[in-house]
């Protein structure tokens, strides 16, 4: 009897407990905190992924459609230069983008597996599924992780390995944390890998605080969302009306920053936690950076961790950035 591989795999990395201790920690770390921040990755629930796929079709938000011009120009470029095995995705969210890179890497006939991995297990369900039924002879092998905490990528995935990182998700983490990264990512990478890098660029501050504020309140309830993560996991009994969504520039970090504003005085029960945790009228807790990029020190911190940009390109507009880059000799 022949027994055939499904072609659809999703493998939970994450411990059983993750839920419940990286948050518990997280949660605890940063609500006593002063002043009080939440890290982004608690924002994707099923539904705040499905937000954020919202939030990427806002008139506002323009890094997804420039990354995707760029992607519709060079993907072709892309499969001839790394000759893809094995495409890994980090955040893959819902692979849409990832779609133009699937394409070209099948007609230039070298891509025989695809390799998301995200903390959100309904994006890559979701995303998995639908690749398998459009691409007929792809293998998908989906993999549930915090690529924070763990970038091991198998090394008997048919090389090369082309790792990508879209959507400028890597400006979501603070300089010391990408260098981290970069290091992680730069120890699992072989000589003939090569790693392909989102960014978004530096420009007007007006445009930038609308892209995080849009006037249909989108990117205000995916903020507010992640205290209904934290309700229903810690059972806390944060009230997301009494607080208001800010999106700020900060000139001096050269970031967007996300906030959530306390309407009034309030206090706020974790009891997984056994806390309480008070909050000011109008104290802010930030709950995501989203730093902008400029070529020049960007080039110069991936080569710190021993990543040599070999490629940039960006949309006509010049609004966002995508590498190709190498391990360095
Ligand atoms: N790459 C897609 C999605 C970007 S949204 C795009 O360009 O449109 C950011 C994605 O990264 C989400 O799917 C989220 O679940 C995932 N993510 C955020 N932090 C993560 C982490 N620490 N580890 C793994 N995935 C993470
Ligand atoms: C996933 N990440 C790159 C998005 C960003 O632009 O920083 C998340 C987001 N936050 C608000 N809008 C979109």
């Amino acid at each position: 009897m022949i027994t055939q591989r499904p072609r659809f795999t999703l493998d939970d990395r994450l411990p059983a407990d993750h839920l419940a201790k990286a948050l518990r920690a997280d949660v605890a770390s940063g609500l006593t905190a002063e002043p009080k921040t939440l890290p982004p990755k608690w924002f994707y629930d099923a539904r705040g992924s499905e937000l954020f796929e919202q939030i990427t079709r806002l008139p506002e938000y323009y890094p997804t459609r420039a990354e995707q011009e760029i992607l519709t120009r060079r993907a072709p470029e892309i499969a001839a230069l790394t000759r893809a095995g094995t495409l890994f995705e980090l955040g893959s969210g819902s692979s849409t983008k990832t779609r133009l890179l699937l394409d070209a890497l099948t007609a230039a006939g070298t891509l025989s597996c695809y390799a998301p991995l995200d903390v959100s297990p309904s994006a890559l369900e979701q995303a998995g599924t639908a690749l398998v039924r459009d691409y007929p002879g792809l293998r998908v092998a989906a993999t549930v992780t915090d690529f924070e905490a763990d970038l091991t990528l198998p090394p008997d995935a048919p090389g090369p390995r082309l790792i990508a990182f879209l959507g400028s998700t890597i400006g979501n983490l603070d300089p010391e944390q990408r260098a981290s990264f970069y290091r992680s990512l730069r120890r699992t990478l072989s000589a003939d890998d090569a790693l392909l890098l989102g960014a978004d660029l530096a420009k007007d501050p007006e445009v930038l605080v609308r892209a995080y504020d849009d006037s249909a309140g989108v990117t205000a309830e995916f903020n507010k969302n992640v205290l209904n993560v934290i309700d229903r996991e810690l059972d806390a009994d944060f009230d997301p009306e009494a607080f208001a969504h800010v999106a700020l520039w900060n000139e001096q970090e050269q970031r967007i920053e996300m906030h959530l504003r306390s309407l009034r005085a309030q206090s706020v029960k974790v009891p997984a936690l056994d806390l309480s945790v008070d909050f000011a009228p109008d104290e802010l807790m930030r709950t995501e950076i989203s730093c902008k990029f400029r070529r020049d020190s960007l080039t110069t911190e991936l080569a710190a961790a021993g990543l040599t940009v070999r490629h940039w390109w960006t949309d006509p507009a010049a609004r966002f950035a995508l590498l190709l880059a190498v391990p360095s000799r």
